[in-house]
């Protein structure tokens, strides 16, 4: 029988409202929903493509356990059995700490709903902190800034109306980060042509760099000194919001002084852009009434990350970007509880730091929550403490984490490493036991994750108060034996003994807590969960396309004139950091290395997930591309195989060219390979992430490492344009 159903895509955070056809319970086709007014129709390769993932011949559909000779099917409920047995002993023997886990983004993106909840209670139970999550080799340094800023009691007015927007090494036509979910390219054009002016700072001119009214295509790296340059134009020019700065705002004096070391000029030419371009696009952002600034991986990627975040919040509050009293907050949230908002800063207390010591690089938990690149380290490290299990769902950190090699010497060293994941992926072939899950579109769930991703802060998030349900739509393969992430937290929790307490996703340490009895449905799980929700979830599953409200839309209060906390512009500790960056190293000064290699995210994949022959089209390897000019002074040919060598380590990989690069750069997506043999790439692709150190530069708050402009040779391995034309 042939049946379509509502839905939602749970890919990637746009979360696309879905239409999905089913044939007898298979899914064979996803489209856009196009009578849904915020993602009319909207929808990309990946989310299409799910009828493939589903039924594709590379799907686990059973645990697989490892034994001597290799990985053998095992039905889950004995792989439970197992694992609840191996990690009490564990905690047993070597405390609670031993035991770590890392949620990757699929964790995030598809199952945190119901997930998460009883993954945290599991973790609680267990009494180990050493929860790790991508957000720290990401752009961590957003929630340090944020503290070291201060924090405004009421969003920013990111999507709502922006007449300038700023994007930093960031390409939100691709990556759907940066605007507001929905039908992001398209409301970027009904955007910029209601008069709203586009600034783009990125060494490529990205797919969103063509859109913009400004394009600095600087040399990657320089985007601390060029935001100091900015803001300090800004200021000199008298484009900055008095009122604002005088109420609610101090450390004025701190900044001027220290940005009187950034001459606009010099910034300008050390990064490779006219100095008259880089003053256009300060004035033209500060000139706006209302806008946004987002950076992207690019700058947080560069090894500064939390200093390139404050200024862009030093930026912001100097424009006065913050709702005021009165003013309506957007995003209002759907699924969260609601919460109030308030016209009032709340100063800075040290608050950025949080209980958890980390045994290597003097790291520690943050705001960003604890320094994924340490993991590996936490591994290794012998002594007190030491990790010994680690569950991984819906991560890939033997290509995902910074320094490839010593990672999976450390997933190798592990006693016990579960890897939760529906493909048997470069984790997994290191996994103890690989746990079959279902997949989304076979489970009920909330876009509880889009409220999430709104409190968040600026350039998240739907920006709308919109939210949707979806049942389970297709039904799962014959035969399979797979069981969804929260029951797989669940069952261990029961085989351990726990009382199993659990706290809504994205309430926080204060959300309300509800016990779990018996074994109930997903569906009761998401009742269960959704009860504090600021619309009922009744009231959202009877619009099953998605539900907007602009009806209920809450205001921010007036701040309590007796508060006199103030937003933090001249914070010692960013002040001290920022003199560091006056002279910022450039590919001039390694000779030996004079190529910077650049992270970036193509439109087809998902960091590692998606790569299937409907999306790649036959070319599963991820190019490494470069400016043709470069190429041809290397006598390196389109197709040729090169090695990328970095002071860490070397790949090879395959060279296409991209006149859209900046010159003296190397353009490479991360999420492939590894690759054994030089002439693998063609099949499995490259593995940057083997050229990153997370020891030579790294955020001094977050530990995330120099995962771009890196420093690089490029030498050519074989010219076999021929054999591998497609
Ligand atoms: N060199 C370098 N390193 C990087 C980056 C970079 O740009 N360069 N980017 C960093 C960033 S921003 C991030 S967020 C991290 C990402 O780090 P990870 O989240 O660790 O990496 P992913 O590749 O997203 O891992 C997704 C995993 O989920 C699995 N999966 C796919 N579909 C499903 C599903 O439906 N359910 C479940 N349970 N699992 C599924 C996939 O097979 C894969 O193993 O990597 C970081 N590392
Ligand atoms: N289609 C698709 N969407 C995705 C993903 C995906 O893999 N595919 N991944 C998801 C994930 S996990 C994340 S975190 C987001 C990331 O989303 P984005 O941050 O938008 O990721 P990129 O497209 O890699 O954009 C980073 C940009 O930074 C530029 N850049 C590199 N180095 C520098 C530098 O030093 N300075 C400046 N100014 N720019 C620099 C690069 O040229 C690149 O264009 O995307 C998410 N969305
Ligand atoms: S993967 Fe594509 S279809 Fe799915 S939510 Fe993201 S943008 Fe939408
Ligand atoms: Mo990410």
């Amino acid at each position: 029988m042939e049946q379509t159903h509502h839905s939602f895509c749970r890919v990637c955070i746009n979360q696309c409202s879905i239409l999905v056809k089913t044939e007898n319970g298979v899914a064979t086709a996803v489209h856009g929903n196009s009578s849904n007014e915020l993602y009319r129709g909207y929808t990309c390769v990946k989310g299409r493509s799910q009828p493939d993932y589903l039924r594709h011949s590379d799907r686990l559909m059973h645990t697989l356990a490892r034994t001597a000779d290799g990985h053998h099917p095992m039905p889950v409920e004995t792989a439970l059995d197992q694992i609840a047995d191996q990690l009490a002993d564990i905690r047993d023997r070597h405390g609670p700490r031993a035991i770590a886990s890392y949620a990757g983004t699929m964790a995030h993106i598809t199952t945190a709903p119901t997930a998460a909840p009883l993954h945290d209670a599991l973790f609680d139970a267990i009494g180990s902190d050493m929860r790790f999550d991508p957000n720290t080799i990401d752009k961590g340094g957003k929630q340090v800034a944020a503290s070291l800023l201060g924090s405004w009691g009421a969003p920013s007015q990111g999507f709502a109306s922006p007449e300038a927007i700023l994007l930093i090494g960031i390409n939100p036509v691709v990556t759907c980060t940066g605007l507001p979910a929905g039908a992001p390219k398209r409301w970027l054009l009904d955007t910029l042509a209601a008069g709203c002016k586009l600034i783009v700072i990125d060494p490529r001119r990205t797919e969103v760099a063509r859109l913009a009214d400004h394009h600095l295509q600087v040399a990657p790296g320089h985007d601390v000194a060029i935001l100091a340059a900015m803001i300090r134009t800004v200021i000199e020019d008298d484009l900055f919001d008095h009122d604002f700065v005088h109420r609610h705002v101090r450390g004025l004096p701190e900044l001027r002084a220290a940005l009187s070391a950034f001459d606009p000029d010099q910034v300008a030419r050390r990064a490779g852009i006219a100095a008259t371009d880089l003053a256009a696009a300060a004035r033209c952002y500060a000139g706006a009434p209302r806008g946004y600034t987002m950076a992207g991986t690019g700058p947080n990627m560069a090894g500064d990350g939390t200093l390139v975040e404050y200024l862009v919040l030093v930026l912001e509050t100097l424009c006065g970007r913050w709702l005021r009293a009165g003013e309506t907050v957007a995003a209002t949230p759907t699924l969260l509880p609601p919460t109030s908002y308030v016209a009032q800063a709340s100063s800075f207390e040290g608050k950025w730091a949080l209980p958890g010591r980390i045994r290597v690089r003097g790291l520690r938990r943050t705001k960003a929550g604890m320094p994924t690149a340490a993991l590996t380290d936490e591994i290794l490290t012998p002594g007190e403490g030491q990790v010994r299990a680690l569950i991984s769902w819906g991560g890939n950190p033997a290509v995902a984490f910074p320094d490839q090699q010593r990672t999976i010497e450390a997933l190798k060293s592990l006693d016990l490493f579960v890897q939760i994941d529906p493909w048997y992926s470069a984790s997994a072939q290191f996994a103890d036991y690989v746990i079959a899950p279902t997949m989304p579109l076979e489970v009920p769930s909330t876009t509880v994750f889009l409220d999430y991703l709104a409190a968040r802060g600026t350039g998240y998030g739907i920006g709308q108060a919109y939210g949707q349900y979806t049942p389970a739509v297709a039904e799962r393969p014959p035969g399979s034996d797979l069981i969804e992430e929260w029951q797989f937290f669940l069952g261990l929790m029961r085989r351990m003994g726990y009382p199993v307490e659990v706290t809504p996703f994205g309430t926080g340490p204060q959300g309300p807590r509800y016990t779990i009895t018996g074994q109930p449905t997903t569906d009761q799980l998401i009742e269960i969960l959704s009860q504090d929700a600021s619309i009922p979830l009744a009231e959202v599953k009877s619009h099953p396309g998605g539900l907007s409200r602009s009806d209920r839309l809450q205001r921010v209060d007036e701040g309590d004139p007796e508060v006199t906390d103030r937003l933090d512009i001249g914070n010692p500790l960013m002040i001290d950091q920022l003199s560091e960056h006056l002279d910022v190293s450039t590919t001039k000064d390694r000779s030996d290395r004079p190529f910077r290699l650049l992270c970036r995210r193509y439109l087809h994949v998902y960091n590692s997930s998606c790569n299937v022959e409907r999306t790649n089209r036959g070319k599963p390897y991820n190019p490494a591309y470069m400016n043709p000019h470069d190429l041809a002074a290397l006598d390196i040919s389109e197709r040729d195989l090169v090695r990328i060598t970095s002071d860490r380590s070397a790949i090879a990989a395959v060279v296409h060219a991209d006149a859209q690069l900046r010159p003296g750069v190397v353009s490479i997506a991360f999420g492939y390979g590894p690759a054994t043999r030089d002439d693998d790439v063609w099949a499995v692709g490259s593995s940057p992430s083997r050229l990153v150190s997370v020891s030579d530069v790294f955020d001094r708050y977050t530990g995330q490492p120099r995962m771009t402009n890196i420093p690089v040779s490029i030498e050519r391995i074989t010219s076999e344009p021929q054999r591998h034309q497609q």
